[in-house]
């Protein structure tokens, strides 16, 4: 149920699970919590769940029975069992469900706070206790009891977790589950309908269960190490290319199955869990399917002395929040515990609070978060498939919408841009002056992410124009960061309100996503 490969330097526990959570959703439309300090969006939320709720998404924690002190119900608007629901835990004989009392507790604390469950997890490799080594219909009877003894309660499931190997081979593991698959015509896949794939049918079964007793529960995948679309050294994230063709076969037609991905986003100094540059790409990609995409078991170790990205703890948790934000189907975070001293690796010191038995102080990684939340969604371009009728509302509010990275309207005292001060700063509009722009590219089979950073030359800049003609064939179905004009041939970008504004010899960046080939692409910068 653990294992060390590809961690440097220090253990880390691999297992997997998923949360839950919906938002607004079927069953899950539960209001979100106690007084929403933020619901009205012109004021600024002071805890974690008022301020995501602006912007429709969850703000949730993993626990059990022993934590559900005051600032659970007051901080989080989710609420994973970190180990409570897993089969370890509740599995009985024959895929019966037994020794449910921890999990009914956090469950019942749930549905008084206003909180949403994720259940976490069905058909895992670790902590599967007496469905180890099960048979497909035994995981089946098992998936079937496990939806039933909730039902609506539990927004999210983690159906599948951690079915895809370490050291970023792309490869699914080898033990059980995965000795249930077969690769009948040896394509090295098991998509195909000769084949037998756990995974198609565990969530074959949960689908056909949800249908069957007009369930809103929605079905997830959950895993880690995939949450950029590359590794450190810029290698291609192949542990992410595979769960994103799972999630695209099983996600769409003729299948259908698969509502949620979860990436778990326990970073740290391994080369595979990194914080990227490009996890919003990534997390856009995934949405591009039409998934809800959750970050479900965040921590960040506060010494990424080795992952160069941000600044320390508090910039990275607010990178990585500000990259959920700016997905509108990225609808929730969790992170994995309450305080550093109670956490899983509490030696790495990832959480948002310190202290234990309910006597907790923020840290300045939680106030990050808060004001990251409270500036709300700054997407430019929804995403062409949208946002789920059922999902959350991925539109911001009038007020988080204005105030973008830190916006003249809502500046922010812990992390100015220099190249976006407040408005209130009596700067006179320099002189035209010249940019330039390079574009850096995750490409797939048949799509690709274009990052492309504009830096401003020696003087300068408010506003800039970036050109870029495209290979053809390519086509662009999603921007973000900046103003899109046309969509194949020759694509033009303008920056949005918070990024125009370039110091000297400094950058900004924004992105954008393609099918076909990306591949050659360059761009042309001009300042104004
Ligand atoms: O946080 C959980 C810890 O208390 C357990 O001892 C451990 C057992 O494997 O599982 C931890 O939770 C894991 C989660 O279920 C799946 N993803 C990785 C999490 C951290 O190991």
């Amino acid at each position: 149920m653990t294992g060390t490969s590809g961690r440097t330097g220090r253990l880390r526990i691999v297992t997997g699970i998923a949360m839950a959570a919906a938002l607004v959703g079927g069953a899950a439309a539960v209001a979100l919590g106690p007084p929403l300090v933020g619901a009205n969006a012109a004021a600024t939320a002071d805890t974690l769940r008022a301020a995501a709720a602006q912007s429709g998404m969850f703000f949730g924690v993993a626990a059990s029975p022993g934590r559900l002190n005051s600032i659970v119900a007051r901080e989080f608007s989710q609420l994973t069992p970190e180990n409570d629901m897993k089969p370890e835990t509740i599995a009985g004989a024959g895929g019966t469900i037994q020794n449910t009392g921890n999990a009914d507790t956090l469950v019942n604390y749930a549905q008084t706070n206003s909180m949403v469950v994720r259940g976490h997890t069905m058909v895992w490799y670790s902590q599967a206790g007496q469905l180890q080594g099960a048979s497909q219909s035994t995981l089946n009877t098992y998936i079937k009891n496990a939806l039933l003894k909730w039902g609506n309660k539990i927004s999210y499931w983690d159906v599948v977790n951690e079915s895809l190997d370490d050291n970023n081979t792309g490869q699914r593991r080898n033990q059980w589950p995965h000795t249930l698959d077969r690769d009948a015509n040896g394509d090295g896949d098991y998509f195909d309908a000769s084949d037998t794939d756990y995974i198609r049918e565990s969530f074959r079964q949960a689908r056909q269960v949800v249908q069957q007793s007009g369930l809103t529960t929605k079905l997830c995948i959950n895993d880690y190490d995939v949450e950029g679309l590359t590794v450190r050294g810029g290698a291609k994230n192949k542990k992410s290319d595979a769960l994103y063709d799972i999630v695209k076969t099983y996600s769409q037609e003729p299948y259908k199955y698969i509502d949620c991905v979860g990436f778990q986003s326990h970073f740290n100094d391994n080369p595979n869990s990194i914080i990227s540059d490009d996890l919003q790409a990534n997390i856009q990609r995934f949405a591009d399917l039409g998934v809800e995409v959750h970050l479900t078991e965040l921590d960040i170790d506060d010494d990424l002395s080795n992952n160069d990205i941000g600044d320390g703890q508090a910039a990275n948790y607010r990178k990585v929040v500000r990259a959920c934000l700016n997905v509108a189907k990225c609808t929730g975070i969790t992170v994995w515990g309450i305080s550093d001293n109670e956490s899983w690796r509490s030696s790495e010191r990832g959480l948002l609070f310190t202290g234990s038995n309910g006597s907790y102080q923020k840290k300045s990684a939680y106030y990050a978060v808060l004001d990251e939340l409270n500036k709300g969604r700054q997407t430019t371009s929804p995403s062409p498939s949208g946002p789920s009728p059922s999902g959350p509302s991925s539109s911001p509010s009038s007020s988080t919408s204005a105030s973008s990275n830190p916006s003249p309207s809502n500046p922010s005292p812990s992390n100015p841009s220099p190249s976006n001060p407040p408005s209130s700063s009596p700067v006179s509009p320099p002189p035209p002056a010249g940019c330039s722009a390079s574009v850096a590219l995750n490409s797939w089979d048949g799509g690709f992410v274009a990052t492309v950073r504009v830096t401003a030359g020696s003087a300068p800049i408010n506003g800039w124009t970036v050109t870029i003609p495209l290979p053809a064939g390519a086509s662009v179905t999603n921007t973000w960061n900046a103003v899109q004009s046309g969509t194949s041939d020759t694509v033009q970008y303008t920056n949005v309100s918070y990024n125009g504004r370039v110091a000297a010899g400094q950058s900004t960046e924004f992105g954008f996503q393609g099918t076909g080939s990306g591949t050659g692409m360059t761009a042309v910068c001009a300042a104004s």
